[in-house]
Order: C-alpha cells, then structure tokens, then sequence
C-alpha cells in the first residue's frame, strides 16, 4: 500500500502550516485577493465552500463534474430553503461535491466531500456539518479509504504526521459522545467528531480546523502518486465503492432531504449525487458489504446501526493508537 515516501509527506505537511485560530475572521485581509475577508458569519457554511473552490484550484485544473447539469438547479419543496449543489472533477479527484442547506430556524447544513480517482488510495475528504437553531452535529475528517485499526501501513502514510493537527482540534473540539458503532470504521483518528452549541468562537473554530483539514488533504493530493498495479487499483475502487454503500445506506442526513426534496428526489439527491459512484465503481450490495444488517426475506435492516451506539470518549490516543476499552 506504500507508495509514497513518508519523508515527502512529513516535509510538505510541515510546509502546509496550519492556520492561527481566528485567522479566518473578523478584519484580515485575503492572502490572495487582497481584499478584507468577510468575517465568518455564525449562521453560514458559504464562506466554507468558497475557501475550499478557491484553494483547491491553486493545486488543480478543476472542471464541472457531469453531475452539475443533472443536479446543479435542483429545488427544494418550499421556497424558503436556499441550496446549492456544486460538483467539479480534476485529474486525481474523480468528484468534489458540495451540498449546501440554508432554511428557516437556523437550519444550516454542509456536506462537502472530496473522493480520489481509484489510481489513488488517498483518504477522502469528508465535511458534515449540521446545524439546527443552536445545535451544531460536526464531523470533519480525511476519512481513510482502509480501516486504519486493521491496515497500520496506511494509518502510518496518511495520520502519522497529521496526529498534531488532529489533536490540536480535538481539544478544541471535543468528542461528541456515543455514535453509532459501525461509523468508526470509516474514521480516522484524526476525526473530528463533535456538538456544540451555536457560537462565533465555536463557528470560528470549525472553520479554522476546515481550513487545516482541506489544505492538509491538498497536500497529500499533491504528493499522491498514480497507483499502476491492477490490483491495487481494483481494491480502491472497492474500498471507495463499500465507502459510498455505506454513506448512501446509512446516512443520517437522509430524513433531513426527504424534508426539503421529497422523498424520489432524495433518494436522486444521496445515490446520483452526494454518493455517486455507488451504482457505478461496483455491483456489491450493501449486504455484501455488510451482512450483519440482513433480516428476513434479505431485507436490509433499517437499524443505522447493529453493534449500537458506542464509544463515549474519544477512542483514539494522541498517537493515534486506537483505544479499545472505551468501547462502552
Ligand atoms: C448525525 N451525522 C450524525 C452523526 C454522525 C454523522 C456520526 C451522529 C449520529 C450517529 O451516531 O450516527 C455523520 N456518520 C457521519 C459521517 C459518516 C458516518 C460523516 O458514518 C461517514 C462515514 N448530516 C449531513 C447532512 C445532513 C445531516 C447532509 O451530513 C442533513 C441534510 C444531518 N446528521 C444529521 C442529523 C443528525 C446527524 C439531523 C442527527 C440525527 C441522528 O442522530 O439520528
């Protein structure tokens, strides 16, 4: 699975310093515009999406993803509800997606994901973020493509040199408590996982660590190196395809799209958008995947999850071991 040195990671991650909290905010001034930055507004994920359109394109050649024509004017049911729905591709991201929600009481919700091209078992970007009046629900992540607690050469290429930053937003982040089991899998141990309630200081925070988390993930973009062994080829794109069978199956936000889209639209919006790829980089079904959700007549069990609810505390160490006994 090592295709990169570490030592080319390590140099450029240190390179990509990690931005001063309350950078972001009120009164600087834009490094590349020149222009004052708009202060980070408490109830918007827009300033989110712009940073990460505008830095990515200083490391790539972006271009519309095909998905934009199909999704890029979808409406919401009621006329108060503003979305946006964006898509690009670039050489080694197969979709950069963003769906962003802006409804009445405060509602505010982000989901923006970068997914490699399966020649690359870069992690995938992953930033969740849901707000309803003064509740903030938040993961931020470079979710791995391999289960980390099993694939320690991958854990150690990608999180070895990542494990500060990870810890530096966990203390200012705190573990959101009990999450369904079965997530974890998909984390890594830099995961944010976290709820707050509404703050400027916290709003700051989260776009601070967004900032860090997308340029870290550039970086490695960066240094991915083009996978030409078949096989390896192969498992990414299975990993990406059980990745995206899980998400498109699991997701919490789904209620929330079947709210504002309706029923048939959401179901368009999670399987041709948001998780495109699931009916196209495999024919595995999510029971393949994940068997211990089969119940009778081999329906999937619409349980989110089967082990439960589980880890109360963060279960990782700041050398990103994984913990295992606060499995409670
Ligand atoms: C809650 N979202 C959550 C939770 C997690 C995630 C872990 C806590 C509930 C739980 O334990 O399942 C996010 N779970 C993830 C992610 C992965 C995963 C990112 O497995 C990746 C592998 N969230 C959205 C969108 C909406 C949204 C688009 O991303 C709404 C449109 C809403 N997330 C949302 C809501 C909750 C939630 C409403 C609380 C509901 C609940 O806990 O059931």
């Amino acid at each position: 699975m090592e295709s990169a040195s570490s030592t080319a990671f390590s140099f450029a991650l240190r390179r990509s310093s990690s931005t001063k909290l309350g950078e972001a905010s009120a009164g600087s001034v834009g490094r590349r515009t020149g222009r004052p930055c708009v202060r980070v507004s408490a109830l918007s994920y827009r300033q989110f999406v712009q940073f990460a359109l505008d830095e990515t394109a200083l490391h790539t050649r972006m271009t519309p993803s095909p998905l934009q024509e199909r999704f890029g004017s979808m409406k919401p049911l009621d006329d108060k509800t503003e979305i946006e729905l964006l898509s690009y591709k670039a050489p080694k991201i197969r979709l950069l997606r963003s769906l962003s929600i802006q409804g009445e009481k405060g509602l505010q919700v982000l989901d923006f994901a970068m997914l490699p091209e399966p020649e690359y078992d870069l992690p995938i970007f992953c930033a969740n973020f849901f707000t309803a009046a003064e509740t903030n629900i938040v993961v931020l992540d470079l979710n791995p493509l391999y289960d980390v607690i099993k694939h320690k050469d991958y854990k150690d290429k990608y999180y070895g040199d990542l494990m500060s930053l990870g810890f530096k937003y966990a203390e200012l982040l705190p573990w959101g408590g009990k999450l369904t089991g079965e997530s974890l899998r998909f984390f890594s141990p830099m995961v944010i996982w976290t709820r707050f309630k509404s703050s400027q200081h916290m709003h700051d925070i989260l776009y601070s660590a967004f900032v860090d988390y997308l340029k870290a993930w550039l970086v490695l973009m960066d240094l991915g190196i083009r996978e030409t062994d078949a096989s390896r080829i192969i498992a990414n794109r299975e990993a990406q395809h059980r990745y995206l069978t899980w998400r498109a199956e699991k997701d919490p936000g789904y209620e929330v799209l079947k709210r504002l889209f309706g029923e048939t639209h959401a179901k368009n919006v999670v399987r041709g958008f948001l998780f495109d790829g699931v009916d196209s980089l495999g024919s595995k079904t999510f029971l393949d995947y994940f068997p211990e959700y089969q119940c009778e007549e081999g329906r999937v069990n619409e349980k989110r999850s089967m082990i439960g609810k589980s880890f109360a505390t963060r279960p990782w160490n700041r050398k990103g071991e994984f913990i295992e006994n606060c499995n409670d």
